[in-house]
């Protein structure tokens, strides 16, 4: 059974518990590698070696970290296949998804960021003719990254980037849930020349490794992807010393059409906004509120459609559009929360119910895509994540109406408004209480703007310069002239 290996000082090594996880291809439901079952030894190695590292690293010129990472960049893509592959076994998303959508990404991270570097610039504040400021932005030094299962590498490289490109040291902690193309990414590294220390790469378990990255007293910033109570736990721990945070968390994320948008360009995003990626991205929208005069005709379109598109079953089959839920715990959290939904006086207008392919993988996680309706605002079905293949239809008469459901949750991550009313767009998008507002769009993204959300979505932003500020230290000059 192939062996995960933590990746210290440039170097595959393994845990020194020398103990592993199992690691399940949620496809077929059996174990088919295992991952290390790190603990704090391993990552004060980590941190040992980020620390010598980190001295060259910051000041390593950024033309030549720069060349490093695209290098890196480079060789994914020459990899893609077989990235594409092992980020499909590992989490179950349907393997033209990884090819297309996810790897393409994880590239664009490491090359947004290894370019961006060459072109951050911080800021002079002259006083007038008597003295000047001058911002220094200088890397914080050694910091932790923890990322979630549901995009592994995209999300995983979308915070070592900026990391690393702003001369940071980096300690980082990918989902025990899907570890296999972080640890494909430390033997790309190692071929690209990244010097030995600069990405160490710890595994295992989020009480274990991830709480011993937020504990260190010298890891002084932790970027974090994951659930909200995770998010809550870290900050508990780190805020008292002080640490850096940027929180990524749950969103239950509105999706709010009004009867005069373009019918059929909604449709079909709606669907993938619904249901792409088996409904497992927090960017997803799961409340999806109608205006009335169209609620029947969007209801009867939107249910046939997601009934004879949505094939469920083998992710490495190119006519599968819904591949597996990432794990049993998380597949039968899903089904729970359709129970509830049904408790709650629910009606499944389609899904509701587990699916068993034919064959190899009859014994894998796999829920058909599901409409609800009939449901209020506010219980729970409405309001927790869910953060599976899971959606709710709702009808609503005014603005102030959709607004009000709209913002009724305690999270604020994304959302997104279908109308060709121009003032109405641009009002919606002031008041909706959201890191992130699409209009007639989904997930249509530019990696120079800010990302992340409010409320209990997460604190601060990722993306563009948020990132690379983020990732620095501002210091302020003043020179009397
Ligand atoms: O998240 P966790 P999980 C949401 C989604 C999902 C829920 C739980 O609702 O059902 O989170 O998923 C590490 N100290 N999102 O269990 O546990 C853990 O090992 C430090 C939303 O995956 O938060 C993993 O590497 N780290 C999200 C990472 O934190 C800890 C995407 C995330 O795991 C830790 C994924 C601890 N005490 C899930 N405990 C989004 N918004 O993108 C765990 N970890």
């Amino acid at each position: 059974m192939q062996k995960i290996a933590n990746y210290i000082n440039g170097a595959l090594i393994e845990p020194t518990s020398k103990q592993y996880i199992d690691n399940y291809n949620p496809s077929t439901g059996t174990v088919y590698s295992l991952c290390p079952d790190s603990d704090e030894r391993d990552v004060e190695l980590a941190y040992q070696a980020a620390e010598a590292a980190f001295e060259d690293w910051s000041n390593t010129p950024t033309e030549k970290r720069s060349r490093i990472m695209v290098r890196i960049s480079e060789l994914l893509e020459r990899d893609i296949d077989k990235f594409a592959m092992a980020e499909t076994i590992d989490q179950g998303k349907p393997l033209w998804l990884s090819k297309n959508g996810e790897m393409p990404r994880a590239i664009s991270n490491i090359r947004f960021f290894g370019t961006a570097i060459e072109h951050f610039a911080s800021e002079a504040h002259p006083m007038g003719n008597h003295a000047i400021n001058y911002t220094l932005r200088t890397p914080i030094g050694v910091v932790g990254c923890i990322s979630p299962w549901n995009l592994p590498l995209y999300l995983f490289t979308w915070k070592i980037a900026p990391a690393i490109a702003a001369g940071n040291c980096v300690v980082a902690k990918p989902s025990e849930v899907t570890p296999y193309t972080a640890y494909l990414l430390s033997e790309i590294c190692m071929e690209a020349g990244l010097p030995a220390g600069v990405l160490n790469i710890v595994h295992g378990l989020g009480p274990k490794v991830g709480s011993a990255l937020t504990v260190h007293p010298k890891i002084k910033a932790i970027s974090f992807t994951g659930g909200t109570k995770t998010g809550a736990e870290i900050a508990r721990v780190a805020a008292p010393m002080f640490k850096k945070l940027s929180l990524e968390l749950g969103g239950k994320n509105p999706n709010i059409i009004f009867a005069d948008c373009d019918f059929d360009k909604m449709l079909n995003e709606t669907v993938r906004s619904s249901f792409l990626n088996q409904g497992e991205i927090c960017l997803c929208g799961s409340r999806i509120f109608v205006e009335r005069p169209i609620y029947d005709k969007f209801k009867a379109a939107f249910v046939e459609k997601v009934k004879s598109e949505l094939v469920v079953g083998n992710p490495l089959d190119a006519k599968t559009k819904t591949g597996a839920i990432v794990s049993k715990m998380h597949f039968e959290k899903v089904l729970s929360y359709i129970e509830l939904a049904k408790e709650e006086g629910g009606t499944i207008l389609c899904g509701g119910h587990a699916v068993k392919p034919e064959g190899e993988c009859a014994n894998g996680w796999y829920i058909a895509p599901t409409i609800i309706e009939g449901l209020s605002y506010d219980c729970r079905t409405n309001q927790e994540e869910i953060f599976g293949p899971v959606v709710t239809i709702t009808p609503f008469d005014t603005d102030e109406e959709a607004l009000m459901m709209a913002n009724s949750t305690e999270y604020g991550l994304a959302s997104t408004i279908w109308t060709e009313n121009l003032t109405r767009a641009h009002k919606m998008a002031a008041e909706i209480k959201a890191g992130i507002v699409w209009i007639n769009c989904w997930l249509l993204r530019d990696l120079r703007t800010p990302f992340g959300g409010v409320k209990s979505s997460g604190v601060g932003r990722e993306g563009g310069l948020e990132a690379l500020r983020f990732f620095t230290e501002a210091k302020n000059v003043c020179v009397k002239l």
